[in-house]
């Protein structure tokens, strides 16, 4: 990892805040910030969180727009939809609102038109870091007081729809996870036959590398997924009594915990009653402690509800509870000696890829397969400060702008080389980009 650079070597930390406040201005449409350009011309859910988190550092309005604007797709039944496509958009996209149908769901709103599956809930965290960090606390107070309701229906949907029994919640597709072509997913993938497929076509590889997407069996089989919950009209219980897919993940369940905390504690900024909202997340870290802690790996994994069966894969999300403080002091101490094998060590610091290097599944290119992303490395770095574990924190930030240094703002990065993969131009690098900086190491 050397010999080339995006920024002089020695420029300050404020000319990538510069630049990606400029980034983030250019993608922007006025309501809303495009992940990237040309490969996901629209809104994301989770993305639009981390944007909003990055923007709060510097532009506290964008910030709140970004979020009231993705909410405006939420459904009746309190869904937040993974996509809320914008209706001026010219780019192609699949799949696009003519394939996922929403209109044959009684809860999907007619406009704006959005997906049928969601992304994970780390939506109350950016408005409760929005509102933390607001230069306008007045806004910041009427954002919070607009939000909570809606926030409250969303986390009220992951609680009865999301469930089947116990704490933890469920992931229906592997586009809800965020971590699409992560191997995380192989097994559960391999048992669906894809038949009776409809006819679909593709726009990612007419835009993006095909070595770094995912391969067109698996794109098969996530177009039978999203078909089969479209013919069951996106209904909850049909879902959950007869979906093929459904896992309880580690992200997903680490980012509610932590957003059901954060959801409590908007509610009392606004003086309404947090009801159970920290039963809920207790009750997923003590889960997530008792059936996703796996003692011989060392690691959290994911369990597989069509088998019962938990799979755990070196996967950089596996480190994620410590971002909600869900080990107790002796498993962070061995989770942490655990990523000091699995990060990778560059000139600046560490850096934390998808997949460990050499794995069987490892693809340095493909993505979530291997390449380093931001976001997760963020959420480690805040769980690791969280525990105290300073140093290590420090390294993966140091980590994290060192390879934005030298390649620029990227969908993800080589995890050897830290060369740029994916998009170029990538709202959430920038966005974490601007959040490390301001927030100076700390959360
Ligand atoms: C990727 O996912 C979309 C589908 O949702 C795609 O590949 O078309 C993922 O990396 C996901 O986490 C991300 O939110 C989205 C937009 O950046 O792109």
């Amino acid at each position: 990892m050397s010999g080339w650079a995006w920024v002089e070597e020695g420029a300050s930390e404020e000319l990538l805040v510069e630049r990606a406040r400029a980034l983030l201005d250019d993608l922007s449409t006025g309501r809303y910030t495009k992940p990237c350009r040309r490969l996901y011309p629209h809104q994301w859910s989770w993305d639009a969180a981390f944007i909003a988190i990055g923007r709060a550092r510097v532009d506290q309005p964008g910030a709140e727009s970004e979020l009231r604007a993705l909410f405006t797709g939420q459904w009746a039944n309190g869904m937040v939809p993974h996509i809320v496509f914008d209706p001026d958009c010219t780019e192609p996209y699949f799949p696009g609102p003519d394939f996922w149908e929403t209109s044959r769901s009684p809860d999907a709103p007619r406009r704006p038109q959005t997906s049928g599956i969601a992304q994970p809930p780390i939506h109350a965290t950016a408005v409760r870091h929005v509102h933390d960090h607001a230069a306008d606390r007045a806004s910041a107070l009427s954002f919070v007081a607009e939000m909570v309701p809606k926030l409250l229906a969303w986390h009220r949907y992951l609680q009865t729809e999301r469930r089947r029994n116990g704490e933890l919640t469920e992931i229906w597709h592997p586009w809800e996870s965020g971590m699409d072509n992560s191997p995380l997913w192989d097994h559960a993938l391999a048992r669906l036959d894809p038949t009776d497929l409809p006819g679909y076509r593709r726009a990612d590889v007419g835009v993006a590398d095909p070595e770094e997407r995912p391969t067109d069996q698996e794109y098969d089989r996530y177009v039978y997924l999203v078909d089969r919950m479209r013919r069951m009209h996106y209904l909850g219980e049909r879902i959950r009594a007869a979906t093929p897919f459904a896992i309880h993940d580690v992200l997903w369940n680490t980012l509610l915990a932590q957003a059901n905390r954060d959801l409590a504690f908007l509610c009392r900024t606004v003086d309404m009653a947090p009801g159970p909202l920290e039963e809920w997340a207790d009750g997923i870290a003590a889960e997530t402690e008792s059936r996703l802690w796996d003692p011989e790996m060392e690691l959290y994994g994911d369990i597989d509800l069509i088998d019962g069966i938990r799979r755990t894969e070196p996967v950089g999300s596996a480190f994620a509870p410590l971002f909600a403080g869900i080990p107790g002091p002796k498993r962070a101490e061995r989770l942490l000696e655990a990523l000091a094998r699995f990060a990778v060590e560059t000139p600046g610091g560490w850096l934390v890829p998808s997949y460990g290097i050499g794995q069987p599944g490892f693809s340095s290119r493909r993505y979530w397969r291997g390449p380093v992303w931001l976001n997760v490395n963020w959420l480690i770095h805040l769980g690791l400060l969280r525990y105290g574990f300073i140093e290590p924190a420090d390294r993966i930030r140091r980590g994290m702008l060192d390879v934005v240094r030298r390649s620029g703002f990227w969908e993800h990065y080589h995890p050897v080389t830290g060369e740029g993969g994916g998009a170029h131009d990538f709202a959430w690098s920038a966005a974490l980009t601007i959040e490390l900086v301001r927030g100076g190491g700390g959360a």
